[in-house]
């Protein structure tokens, strides 16, 4: 039986369980097996085991916990009391897109396990009128801001986009890009590139194995972007397009303003090298993290890491002491990235996310455990916001801006496909009533559509605005001003600005 080559360093760091049914195996398992094994530094992964262990634990959190403040006053910017700032903040922003300087870097590496699909999150449909997937809605955002910045300076531009994937989305999503001839971008601005994996490890720091010759591996955090960055030589390419900014966001927020010129503006007139755009978190329990300061330094503070006493704390107002949260949407400089990249990446801290994980037990039986059995290590995206020279946080409304897709529709009753369609028609309409369109019922009255009015009078309301046509609410008051709208016939506004509802409309 030939010896695994692998065998000697798998001893000596402590793994060598893993070449348990090695005489079991064939010869192209052991081949497979082999490969990933040598791209494997086990004292590496140890390494990382051992201080991320001892960097997690409640006791731990409550030390940070006590040492947390919210963001000072003079980091932040909002789109409700900076409103006279906005107009000017957009036009900077629009400024550098229409310049080319703007890029995109779409976190698109998760595994969506909690939404129950199989496939890539950014494939997935929430049953718009128009069915467009996820991707199709943002690349469709870049089309029209790309759009937007040339008719303002009257120059052509480009808005690279960036697609992170992990070794289990990377394939599909390159492939429904082709096969939609990337939606009518330039293939050239679209590069796909990879994050690294880590393997799954039980509590005692032993990797698991999910088949006989297969070690279980898991994307290392969409923090594993910087290693990523390097790796891929992307800063490389953006550099090589003159990027000086980057809008980093997260695949499964159907409200993202991709690329928000009013954000980029505002960073850069900040002068910052780093910002993330927040919410204001009302509930204790909500999924997000909360963006704070820990000894004066910037942080994100995860949902699955604050002590539910800090997550709870209330202000003389009412409101949650600790409420900035993290909507995974961060603009970086793009020499910012760079040092990152080449200096600061090493100092991220693994988190520790622990699951239930299928493994082969000792009798080679693959058990589908009941309880959290193991553990993934993972980076975090916003772990580098501590580096910055200058960080700022940029508040914006949550019913403009935010609605997570995370979970399947049968779980939960929040952040599903239900409530994706329900957040997107809710803004088309607005833009509709912001344009002086309106809608009326049966009986002519006039009417805002709402789910409760749903529910009232039994109709759906559908309202889909083509992101073609529009990137913010803009350009509708030539379609819409002054007509007025059934609100229980669908609204659909199409590529090319056709009303559908013009035949039963008025
Ligand atoms: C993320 C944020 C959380 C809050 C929430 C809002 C982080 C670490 N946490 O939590 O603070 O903003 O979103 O919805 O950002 N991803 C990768 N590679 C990976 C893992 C994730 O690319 O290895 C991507 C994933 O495809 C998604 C984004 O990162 O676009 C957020 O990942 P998630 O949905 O697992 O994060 P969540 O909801 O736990």
């Amino acid at each position: 039986m030939d010896a695994c080559m692998e065998a000697t360093r798998l001893e000596e760091a402590g793994q060598s369980h893993l070449l348990r049914f090695w005489a079991e195996l064939s010869a192209e398992e052991r081949v497979e097996m082999t490969q990933d094994l040598r791209s494997m530094d086990f004292q590496e992964i140890n390494g990382f085991f051992q201080r991320a262990m001892k960097e997690s634990g409640r006791e731990k959190q409550e030390k940070v916990d006590s040492r947390m403040e919210p963001v000072p006053r003079d980091m932040l910017g909002s789109v409700v009391s900076d409103r006279e700032l906005l107009k000017a903040w957009e036009k900077e922003g629009l400024l550098h897109i229409s310049q080319s300087k703007v890029a995109v870097l779409l976190l698109a590496g998760g595994q969506g396990t909690r939404l129950g699909v199989s496939y890539p999150k950014g494939m997935y449909d929430i049953s718009l009128p128009s069915h467009k997937t996820l991707f199709q809605i943002q690349a469709e955002r870049i089309l029209r801001l790309q759009q937007l910045a040339e008719q303002e300076h009257k120059s052509r531009c480009s808005i690279p986009w960036y697609i992170m994937t992990s070794g289990r989305t990377m394939e599909s999503t390159r492939e429904f890009f082709s096969q939609h001839n990337y939606f009518g971008l330039n293939k050239e601005n679209v590069v796909f590139f990879q994050q690294g994996m880590l393997p799954a490890m039980d509590c005692n720091g032993k990797i698991i194995l999910e088949g006989k010759g297969k070690i279980c591996m898991a994307p290392d955090g969409n923090g594993g972007l910087y290693k990523a960055l390097g790796a891929e030589k992307i800063i490389d390419d953006m550099e090589q397009r003159g990027i000086g900014y980057i809008h980093v966001y997260c695949v499964d927020n159907v409200l993202v303003k991709v690329a928000d010129p009013t954000f980029i503006g505002f960073c850069v007139q900040k002068g910052a090298d780093c910002g993330a755009k927040v919410v204001e978190k009302t509930n204790p329990t909500e999924p997000v993290g909360v963006v704070c300061q820990v000894d004066r330094r910037s942080q994100v503070v995860e949902y699955s890491e604050i002590t539910q006493a800090t997550a709870e704390k209330r202000g003389a107002d009412g409101q949650l002491v600790f409420h900035a949260g993290n909507v995974a949407n961060h603009f970086f400089t793009l020499s910012f990235l760079k040092d990152v990249v080449n200096t600061n990446e090493p100092q991220l801290q693994h988190h520790i996310a622990r699951k239930k994980i299928p493994f082969i037990d000792e009798h080679g039986q693959l058990i589908q455990p009941d309880n959290p059995n193991g553990i993934k290590m993972e980076k975090f995206v916003f772990d580098i916001f501590q580096f910055a020279k200058k960080f700022v946080v940029f508040e914006v409304l949550r019913e403009d801006e935010f609605s997570p897709l995370k979970n399947a529709d049968s779980q939960d009753g929040k952040d599903n496909p239900t409530t994706a369609r329900q957040d997107v028609m809710s803004l088309y309409c607005r833009w509709i009533l912001n344009a002086g369109g309106q809608f009326v019922d049966k009986s002519g009255n006039q009417v805002i559509p709402s789910p409760s009015l749903e529910s009232a009078t039994g109709e759906t309301f559908q309202c889909e605005i083509s992101p073609l046509v529009s990137y913010g609410g803009e350009g509708l008051e030539e379609l819409v001003k002054g007509r007025k709208f059934k609100f229980h016939h669908p609204l659909i506004i199409d590529e090319k600005g056709n009303l559908e509802l013009l035949k039963n409309g008025y």
